[in-house]
């Protein structure tokens, strides 16, 4: 359903402005804190579907999802219950492996899409009691995760191809098993039954993991829901974005307004690290999550552990997949893997555990994190460079670090001497020629204070247009480091103005921003050009209705279509643009037409959420382009506007599965809301 996963594009020459969840703060800081500093994590992939192991009449290429992908009965699919009888598992040795290999925390599917419960549930038959195993697989996995010091976390779908009144049935299932008087709220009761089960016999669960809640039969007010449940069962749990609608495809990471303690990027890494925002990329260690005996696309070690250094370098945990057998025990491909990467956790692991982000842009080389020891500790940070490509002349560069060494080590030989010269803003760290370790080997470097880099500074607005005076942030990436700028376009020297907070602008301009350290200038310069805009001028009165046109069209569409060219099939009046409380209409169209009142002279941010495709058109210009087929996501226009009645455009269109439609808007720098009935004529 999903071409691409942009998560806020700003329509026209205007910069992005992404909206992100807010960070965690206060008491959540806490709740927090033992999973940011884990990094690392087992992800667990166990149920029925390690029966046939990925296999159905001849195709291989299932695995969990096999009950949808091959099309499976339900009665069949029951029958593997009868085949489930995992001898072979052994909790300890499961825990015991996680623990090995320097994970803090184990997740676990305790019902996957298909329904099927590990645990003994007082709420379902579909569980493993009705298997020849008749152990609860929960109970023992998560004290023996305890006994080794882990964190037991539980994934649970929302999404269910079992239950009787869970809603949609699957397209080819309907003949056979009609959806016939399903109610989604007494499946989202039995949902709820289970998670306190989940939350309340088990002892301390770390993190509650949902998934599956794309379906246009989940909704907000659900999602609120179950995440108040489970805080109000376990105060201190952690609950994932996917409780609720937020996710932004598998980018994983949500808009403001949504409930979740963490973005859940699925076999992707963030490019960059998002500051002051908690995610977790989760992975598998080849293409299926669920066993499947046919899969030899397995990651190196060495793979895997780089995409450790890389994920806890932007300041991310890592979540990384097994798929045991129908036996109960580990695939020997995984099993390798996870004695070899604990095999460098065991050197290396001070390199991950506990770390924050790295205080550099890009490292030629390869990456790095940091740990400052604070002031208890003579107030020195750690650095740890993940060295990927080893230097062939013996020695490591790591341009623009500003703080004064204190010493360096090889943390795979802590007997070879490791030289630090510093000159000229570059730091020369003389490691050898031989490379002592293995996948990712990690010299430490210890320095004074916060780490001081010698960056450009960024220029963050909240547009590139004007109507009036509006402030500009200059932000270096540490605070020792001065930014001074100028607005004529000229280099800025020590005798420009520094930014002590944020610059007011109030004409057209190009803003010219530069690092400086102990007077002198450390980076180059960042520029920005701002554009003083008339703005576009409204109208005395709106219409003589309130709300706006709604015309709604039939038909099949991937991208939005040309409406105005169209003849709706009905068209009526609505308070707002949005769409009724659980709209489950497929292939369908919406164009909203009227007049939007602006309060004042300004430039105004629209927010246009929608599952599929939208755009917001003002005066006939478009402001925000969201495009395409996919779930609900978010992306931001700005306009320049004066007070008065402006006529506005919102096209929307749905393909298939969830639709979400919604418009924001608020002066730029201020607080958007929902554009309600009071701002709208027709
Ligand atoms: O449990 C594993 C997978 O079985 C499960 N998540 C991981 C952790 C998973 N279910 N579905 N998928 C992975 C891929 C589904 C992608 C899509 Fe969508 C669902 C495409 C469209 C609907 C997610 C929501 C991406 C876009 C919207």
């Amino acid at each position: 359903m999903l071409k691409q996963f942009v998560r806020a594009v700003v329509a026209g020459c205007l910069a992005a402005v992404p909206v992100f969840a807010q960070p965690a703060s206060g008491d959540d800081d806490a709740r927090m804190e033992w999973w940011r500093e884990a990094r690392f994590g087992m992800f667990i992939h166990w149920g029925l579907y390690a029966v046939p192991a990925g296999e159905w009449e001849g195709q291989t290429r299932h695995a969990e999802w096999i009950r949808t992908t091959a099309e499976i009965p339900i009665d069949t699919y029951d029958g593997f219950r009868g085949e489930f009888n995992p001898v072979e598992f052994d909790a300890e040795a499961w825990a015991e492996m996680a623990a090995d290999a320097g994970m803090r925390y184990i997740v676990i599917t305790t019902k996957h899409h298909d329904g099927f419960a590990l645990f003994d549930s007082a709420v379902s038959e579909f569980d493993i009691m009705s298997t020849p195993f008749e152990r609860d697989i929960m109970a023992e996995l998560s004290e023996a995760t305890r006994a080794q010091g882990l964190k037991m976390c539980w994934y649970h779908s929302i999404m269910d191809w079992h239950h009787p009144d869970y809603l949609p049935r699957r397209g080819w299932e309907e003949a056979g098993r009609p959806a016939g008087d399903a109610d989604m709220d007494r499946y989202v009761a039995y949902l709820f039954n289970q998670v306190t089960e989940l939350l309340t016999k088990y002892g301390d669960i770390g993190v509650m993991w949902f998934d599956g809640e794309w379906e246009a039969t989940w909704n907000h007010t659900y999602g609120e829901a179950l995440y108040k449940l489970c805080r109000g069962l376990q105060p201190g749990v952690i609950v994932n974005n996917r409780v609720d609608k937020g996710r932004g495809g598998m980018g994983g990471m949500s808009d403001e307004g949504y409930f979740g303690d963490f973005g859940t990027p699925e076999q992707t890494i963030p490019a960059t690290g998002l500051p002051g925002v908690d995610w977790e990329t989760c992975m598998t260690m080849n293409d299926n999550w669920g066993y499947n005996s046919h899969d030899t696309q397995w990651k190196s070690t060495e793979d895997l552990v780089r995409k450790l250094c890389d994920i806890a370098s932007k300041g991310g945990n890592f979540l990384l997949n097994v798929g045991p057998k129908a036996d109960g025990s580990f695939p020997e491909e995984a099993i390798d893997r996870l004695r070899e990467i604990g095999d460098w956790m065991d050197i290396n692991g001070e390199s991950i555990h506990g770390t924050s982000a790295s205080p550099f842009g890009q490292l030629p080389w390869g990456r790095c994190t940091m740990n400052y020891h604070g002031e208890e500790h003579r107030a020195v940070t750690s650095l740890y460079f993940h060295v990927f490509d080893w230097p062939s002349s013996g020695v490591l560069r790591v341009e623009g670090l500003g703080s004064e060494a204190i010493g360096a080590s090889l943390l795979a030989d802590a007997g070879r001497e490791v030289g630090v010269v510093q000159k000229d803003g570059v730091t020369y760290l003389q490691v050898g020629t031989a490379n002592p370790g293995e996948y990712a080997t990690v010299v430490k470097l210890d320095v004074k204070g916060m780490p001081i880099v010698y960056q450009a500074p960024t220029i963050e607005a909240a547009a590139g247009i004007l109507v009036g005076p509006m402030e500009v942030s200059l932000v270096s990436a540490s605070p020792e480091v001065m930014v001074r700028y100028t607005l004529d376009g000229t280099e800025p020297t020590t005798a420009s103005p520094a930014a002590e907070g944020p610059v007011t602008i109030s004409d057209s301009c190009t803003l010219s921003a530069r690092s400086f350290h102990e007077g002198r200038a450390v980076s180059t310069t960042t520029r920005r050009s701002f554009r003083l805009v008339e703005p576009r001028p409204g109208r005395m009165s709106g219409g003589g209705e309130s709300g706006l046109l709604c015309e709604v069209y039939a038909g099949d569409w991937e991208t939005m279509p040309d409406l105005g060219a169209m003849t709706p099939a009905e068209s009526r009046t609505v308070a707002s643009v949005g769409l009724p409380e659980k709209y489950a209409r497929e292939r369908v169209a919406h164009r909203y037409t009227g007049l939007l009142r602006v309060p004042a002279d300004g430039v105004y941010r629209f927010a246009l959420t929608s599952d599929d495709g939208s755009r917001l058109l003002l005066g006939g210009e478009v402001v925000v382009d969201n495009d395409g087929l996919h779930s609900a996501e978010t992306r931001v226009g700005v306009a320049a506007l004066a007070a008065g009645w402006h006529p506005v455009t919102v096209e929307w269109f749905n393909k298939t599965g969830g639709a979400d439609l919604s418009l924001k808007m608020g002066l730029v720098g201020g607080e958007m809301g929902v554009v309600g009935a009071e701002a709208l004529s027709h």
